[in-house]
């Protein structure tokens, strides 16, 4: 007999070796990713379903692990599956069916299109959304391209890079950035949106919290609301978007910009983040915003310190497990200047390898300022993933 330890960070290497063995590529996707081993943490743990886990797991051959309240569960997903369909659940564990079906539906076909105002993005690359800013006062192309003209300069340049959304922002987000009213945001963003939209130049995002300036800038033409406060800031913000058939990257952070690096507090990051911006979205299609039309975004450097940001960056999958597509925007942020000791107007490598780590992981939307670096970054890191 001949041993080959094959590589299980994802079902490729199973689904490789079924067809390199005449498996064709439906049914050896199908076996590879039911053979996958996942761990799925538990928590509202009642002593009646965890003594129910415990019980289920020594049948099935699970891993459980608990403790007070939570359980964590580690099996391959074709052992998962049964947990997930009430005509086979074992009594006691009637209220973990609903949110693992959900999520071993979105692992087993994960999202492959964003709907967004009068079209759709195919999701089976890496996306590129160039930032376009059109603050005095931003924190990392500090002012440049403050006027109209220089913005639609740059967009040109970013979708000759590979962009396929130009993300326009009028307000900065760093801390301790001066708060801008809408008027004045919108006098930033709109006539830039139109310049775009009238030369083709597209689609557009609007980065902003404020349902006033979002509904200025649908109607300039932008067809994607980015609001890094996760639709919390203004809560008119989610029934605009779904008024205007827009998508939505919903961020996440807490707080305000000014009181956010305050709670960056967490027990367990990637948890945490993960569960506040599945309210977040809940939220979203509660006000009538259709789940086809929600991505969602970690947020870094959004009251998160450096520690913070790789943990999540290292553990994106639980993101990805909300079942949205996952977009991210690392760049230039100071977490990537902790590790490289790079200044900000040198940080376009170390973002372009977190562009692919987090590809790797599940990401497919990458919001960058400089979009040629990214792009080859992306290239390789997408060539070593192959989903039928
Ligand atoms: N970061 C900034 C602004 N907007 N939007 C999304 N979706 N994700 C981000 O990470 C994000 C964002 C802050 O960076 P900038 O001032 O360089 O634009």
């Amino acid at each position: 007999m001949k041993l080959t330890p094959l590589a299980a960070h994802t079902p490729e290497a199973v689904r490789a070796a079924l067809a390199a063995r005449g498996w064709e590529a439906q049914p050896a996707w199908f076996a590879a990713t039911g053979m996958q081993s996942l761990v799925v943490l538990l928590e509202d743990v009642t002593e009646r379903e965890r003594e129910a886990l415990v019980r289920w797991g020594a049948k099935a051959g699970a891993d459980v692990l608990t403790g007070d309240g939570w359980a964590l569960v580690s099996t391959a997903a074709s052992r998962l599956a049964p947990l997930a369909r009430p005509d086979r659940l074992p009594a006691g564990l009637e209220n973990l069916a609903p949110a693992l079906g959900r999520f071993l539906a979105s692992y087993a076909d994960p999202p492959r299109r964003w709907e967004i105002a009068g079209r759709t993005l195919a999701l089976d690359h890496p996306v590129l959304i160039g930032i376009v800013n059109v603050t005095p006062d931003s924190f990392s192309d500090g002012g440049r391209f403050s006027t109209a003209d220089r913005a639609v300069a740059q967009a040109e340049r970013l979708v000759a890079d590979g962009c396929e959304l130009l993300d326009v922002g009028g307000e900065s987000t760093r801390p301790g950035a001066a708060p801008v009213a809408a008027p004045e945001e919108i006098a930033r963003v709109a006539p830039v949106i139109e310049q775009l939209a009238r030369r083709g130049l597209g689609p557009v995002s609007v980065d902003t919290r404020k349902a006033a300036v979002a509904r200025a800038a649908l109607a300039a033409g932008a067809a994607v609301i980015n609001d890094v406060s996760g639709l919390a800031f203004d809560p008119e913000l989610a029934r605009v978007v779904a008024d205007g058939g827009a998508g939505v990257i919903v961020m996440h952070m807490r707080g305000t910009p000014d009181t956010m690096d305050g709670l960056a507090v967490y027990r367990h990051v990637a948890a945490e983040v993960a569960a506040e911006l599945a309210a977040a979205a809940a939220g979203a299609e509660d006000a009538g915003v259709p789940h086809e039309r929600i991505v969602v975004d970690p947020g870094f450097g959004f009251a998160k310190g450096p520690e913070q940001n790789f943990r999540l960056l290292d553990e994106l999958a639980t993101v990805v497990g909300l079942g949205y597509p996952v977009a991210v925007g690392p760049s230039r942020k100071r977490f990537l200047g902790a590790a490289t000791g790079r200044p900000v107007e040198d940080r376009d490598r170390a973002t372009a390898v977190a562009c692919a780590l987090a590809w790797e992981r599940g990401a497919r939307l990458f919001r960058v300022h400089d979009a040629a670096l990214a792009c080859e970054a992306l290239r390789v890191a997408g060539a070593t993933t192959s989903v039928p």
